[in-house]
């Protein structure tokens, strides 16, 4: 096969005095920041479905990207090229990992039996690339929204046939997933929600979404699949309200479905602006519960309401979130996964180069900052002072349940004041951060 990307070598590291576009200003794989590698710190992952099979039309015109791996045929010998095709790109660009959906890889058949078959087919060359290059599957996951039978969702299907096909189809992709050594199977809701409660028992419909999560459980055991289980929040699109619909919301339904322990969650940037939230919001509530595992690393348009996956370019956005993972002792199976596009308008295949060389080195730079204010401890002293109060004194009964109302009744009756406020300094900080960057 001749190559997808000719005349492109593999991208070095140069500085951020070099003047090519087609290099690495800021990460540097081998570079150590606090004890590990950048390699090892980002783990970044390439979407197979955006990198390889979006082809960038919108509700108003077609797909613009020149993708020379497809030949248009819909085959499964054009699967297994665009396969080579993107390992090619892998290498190249010097990433470690790679997400896919079943679907992104081999084309669906007309029975599920068909569609086991040409993945099997697809996963022959997926495996062999990945032992020739070294390059990993950070996670696996299932369409369950593109075909019509899932138009109601699938989990939450008001068809349980639908259910059924879901639940066959999750097996698969979880047996493939193993076969391919990969280190976590996602779980994204992509049609688990409605468009009208009009015609939706909800309860019924997160009942049995618990229960397929449950089955996925059993059945990993069955297999003996190690890796970890992902929910990924996202409130909206392609329904109305999506089930999944934040980083809370998952935490209030894992615990309730007895699942906490299962699964763990994947942001994804752009969601949590869909939800009303920062990136950063989303990351520190599942980090601190716990759950927080692997990221989907992209930007939304703070004036389009929709789901654009774009490329990851904010320097703030990265350090922060970078901050919230080296606060929490940084990945184990998770990684950045960029859940990203290029523009319609970025159509030749150098582009895809150009926005993830763009994102790899942002998070470099947020990774750089990160350690940085980490090492001069500039936040987290003053975190730190601004709760002194609790470390000792009523503070401290409090914390250890010494005290109910009576006694803080009687302890302020006889203060009569509370001690008075400091000032947050929230403009000093925010002055102070940029100093980082
Ligand atoms: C869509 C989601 C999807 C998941 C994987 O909005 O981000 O791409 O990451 O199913
Ligand atoms: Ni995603
Ligand atoms: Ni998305």
């Amino acid at each position: 096969m001749k190559e997808a990307f000719a005349g492109i070598k593999k991208i070095e590291y140069e500085g951020p005095e070099s003047k090519n576009p087609l290099s690495f200003k800021h990460y540097n794989p081998d570079q150590i920041v606090e004890g590990k590698t950048m390699f090892d710190h980002l783990r970044f992952s390439v979407a197979y479905w955006h990198a390889f099979r979006n082809g960038c039309g919108d509700q108003f015109g077609g797909p613009t990207r020149l993708m020379p791996w497809d030949d248009g045929s819909g085959s499964i010998e054009n699967a297994q090229n665009r396969v080579r095709a993107a390992f090619e790109f892998f290498q190249k660009l010097g990433v470690g990992f790679y997400c896919f959906h079943d679907r992104d890889v081999a084309p669906e058949g007309a029975t599920l039996a068909e569609s086991n078959k040409n993945l099997d087919e697809v996963v022959k060359v997926l495996k062999e690339e990945q032992k020739r290059t070294g390059v990993k599957l950070l996670w696996g996951t299932a369409c369950l929204f593109a075909h019509p039978r899932f138009m109601h969702g699938a989990a939450t299907s008001c068809n349980a046939d639908v259910f059924a096909f879901a639940a066959a189809q999750v097996a698969k992709a979880m047996e493939v997933t193993k076969e391919l050594d990969g280190e976590g199977y996602v779980f994204w809701g992509g049609r688990e929600g409605y468009k009208t409660l009009l015609n939706t028992d909800m309860k019924r419909e997160l009942d049995h979404l618990a229960k397929f999560l449950h089955m996925a459980v059993d059945y990993k055991k069955q297999i003996g699949f190690k890796g970890q289980f992902y929910i990924e929040p996202k409130p909206k699109e392609p329904t109305k309200h999506q089930y999944d619909s934040d980083a809370a919301a998952c935490f209030a339904f894992l615990q309730k479905y007895d699942l906490v322990h299962h699964l763990k969650l994947n942001i994804e940037a752009n969601h949590a602006t869909l939800a009303g939230h920062t990136f950063i919001h989303e990351l520190e509530f599942a980090a601190a519960n716990g759950i927080l595992g692997s990221v989907d690393a992209n930007r939304g348009d703070l004036l389009l309401g929709w789901d654009t996956d774009q490329f990851p370019t904010d320097l703030y956005d990265c350090t922060f979130s970078m901050l919230t993972i080296l606060n929490m002792g940084g990945f184990t199976t998770g990684g950045l996964n960029f859940d990203a596009h290029v523009a319609r308008e970025s159509f030749e295949p150098v582009d895809l180069f150009h926005a993830h060389i763009g994102g790899m080195d942002t998070f470099a730079r947020g990774l750089k900052a990160a350690a940085a204010i980490r090492r001069d401890g500039v936040l987290k002293n003053f975190v730190t002072e601004r709760y002194a109060s609790w470390d000792s004194g009523i503070g401290a009964d409090i914390e250890k349940g010494k005290v109910g109302f009576k006694e803080l009744s009687a302890y302020m009756l006889k203060k009569g004041e509370a001690t008075a406020n400091k000032s947050g300094r929230v403009e000093m900080l925010e002055n102070l951060i940029n100093e980082y960057l």
